[in-house]
C-alpha cells in the first residue's frame, strides 16, 4: 500500500507512535509518506520505503495566525495525486482530521476517493479538543473519518462521553518494537549518571502541567531520603523551570539532572531503575511502556489509560492522582532490595511484550484494508 501519515513531528507521544508505525509499515514493504511541517524526531530516512514531504506555510503580513490546515490539506492533495497514495492516516484530531477531510473533498471533485483513518491520542480529546472553540470542528472531523481509532479503551470512553460521535471507535493500543530497540551503544554507561550504589529514577515527558512534575520531584524527595539515588528528568516544557526551583528549595539540586529533550531515551532507560509517571491525565502513557520495554518498573497515577499499560503490583504500582505518599512508599518498596527490583524489572518487560509491534501493527493494516474495501 501507499500510505500517507500526518502527524506532529515533535517529541510528543502521538508523533512518536505515528513515526514508529510508519517505520514498521515500511519494514513490511509498504510505501510510507510522512506529511508534516518538520522531519519527525524519530524518523530515520535511510529506508527506500520512507518518504518525507514538508508542509510549508508561507508567511503573509495580513495573517495573525498562519493557516496551517490550508497548507496541509493542499500538500495532502498534491502528494496523494503525485504518489498515487491509497490511504491517509492522520494522528491527532486537531487539525489533522479536519485538514484530511478537506483534502478528501478536494480530491473527490477530481474523482479520486481516498479513505481516511483518524487516530485519537489523548489531549486532542481530553484537553484541547474539548474546548468549545474547537469542539464542533473536532466532532465533525471525527464523524467524517472513514475509520476512527483510539489508543486505549479509556480514551474511547472519554471520546464518547465528551463528543457526539456517530462512528464506531476501534481501540488499537500503542506499541513498541521490542526486538528492534536502538542498539547503537555497547553498554548502558550507567557510570555517566550515578555511582554504583545509587538507584536511578527517571521521568520522561513534555513537562506540561498535566504531567504533574511537582509530584515527580516530591516522590523522588522521599526516595532519596531512604537510599542513595539520582533523578533524571528528560524532556522540556513549561514546568521545567518551576521544577528546577523546587529542587533547589528542597536541597536536592545535586541529585536531580535535567537533561532536556533527548534522542537517547533508550540509552537513558537502559540504566534506569524506576520510572515515574504521576500524570493528571494520560490516555495511554507511551513513555511508561517504553520504560517497561527497557525493564524499568513504573510508579504511576491511575489516570485514564495508564491502568491498561502499567499493571498494579506486576510491572509497578498505581495510585490516585496526587497521592505522593503512596507513590513514594511503593517506589521505595521496589527499590529497596536488589531481588525485588530485579523481579519487577523482569515483569515490566514481560508486560511490555504484550504491546509488541507484531501484535499491534497488523490491526492497523486490517483497518486500512477494510477502509479500502469499502471504497
Ligand atoms: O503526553 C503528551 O502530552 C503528548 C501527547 C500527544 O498528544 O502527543 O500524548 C498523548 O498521546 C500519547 C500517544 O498516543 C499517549 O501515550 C499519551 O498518554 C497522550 N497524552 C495524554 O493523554 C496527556
Amino acid at each position: 500500500m501507499n500510505i500517507a501519515i500526518v502527524c506532529y513531528p515533535t517529541f510528543g507521544g502521538s508523533g512518536v507512535v505515528a513515526t514508529e508505525l510508519g517505520i514498521a509499515l515500511a519494514r513490511l514493504g509498504h510505501q510510507v509518506h510522512f506529511i508534516t511541517y518538520k522531519l519527525p524526531v524519530r524518523l530515520n530516512l535511510l529506508n527506500p520505503n520512507i518518504h518525507f514531504h514538508e508542509v510549508n506555510v508561507p508567511k503573509y503580513p495580513l495573517f495573525l495566525y498562519q493557516p496551517y490546515e490550508l497548507a496541509l490539506s493542499s500538500k495532502l492533495v498534491e502528494s496523494i495525486k503525485k504518489y498515487s497514495i491509497d490511504i491517509a492516516h492522520v494522528h491527532y484530531a486537531i487539525p489533522h482530521a479536519y485538514a484530511g477531510h478537506m483534502a478528501k473533498k478536494m480530491l473527490a471533485e477530481e474523482g479520486i476517493y481516498i479513505p481516511m483513518v483518524t487516530t485519537l491520542h489523548g489531549t486532542d480529546i481530553t484537553l484541547v479538543g474539548n474546548h468549545p472553540n474547537y469542539k464542533p470542528a473536532v466532532t465533525f472531523s471525527i464523524n467524517k473519518s472513514d475509520v476512527v481509532t483510539s489508543v486505549s479503551q479509556s480514551l474511547k470512553e472519554d471520546t464518547l462521553r465528551l463528543f457526539d460521535i456517530k462512528k464506531e471507535i476501534v481501540v488499537v493500543p500503542n506499541f513498541i518494537d521490542i526486538h528492534n530497540k536502538k542498539t547503537d551503544f555497547t553498554d548502558c554507561q550507567r557510570e555517566l549518571m550515578a555511582s554504583p550504589e545509587e538507584r536511578i529514577v527517571t521521568h520522561v515527558s513534555n513537562f506540561r502541567p498535566v504531567k504533574r512534575i511537582t509530584d515527580v520531584i516530591a516522590v523522588f524527595y522521599e526516595i532519596q531520603k531512604e537510599m542513595p539515588s539520582k533523578l533524571l528528568m528528560v524532556g522540556d516544557g513549561p514546568e521545567r523551570t518551576p521544577a528546577e526551583e523546587q529542587c533547589k528549595k528542597l536541597g536536592i539540586k545535586d541529585k536531580v539532572i535535567f537533561l532536556g529533550n533527548s534522542n537517547e531515551v533508550d540509552k537513558i532507560l537502559c540504566f534506569s531503575d524506576l520510572f515515574l509517571l504521576p500524570s493528571e491525565r494520560e490516555s495511554f502513557g507511551l513513555a511508561a511502556l517504553e520504560a517497561m520495554m527497557n525493564k524499568v518498573p513504573v510508579i504511576s497515577s491511575n489516570a485514564g489509560g495508564i491502568p491498561e499499560v502499567n499493571s498494579h503490583g506486576v510491572s509497578g504500582y498505581l495510585s490516585n492522582v496526587g497521592d505522593v505518599q503512596e507513590m513514594s512508599k511503593n517506589a521505595i518498596k521496589i527499590l529497596e532490595d536488589d531481588a525485588t527490583l530485579e523481579m519487577f524489572k523482569q515483569r515490566a518487560y514481560a508486560e511490555a511484550e504484550k504491546f509488541d509491534v507484531k501484535e499491534i501493527v497488523p490491526k492497523y493494516i486490517a483497518l486500512y484494508e477494510s477502509a479500502l474495501a469499502i471504497s
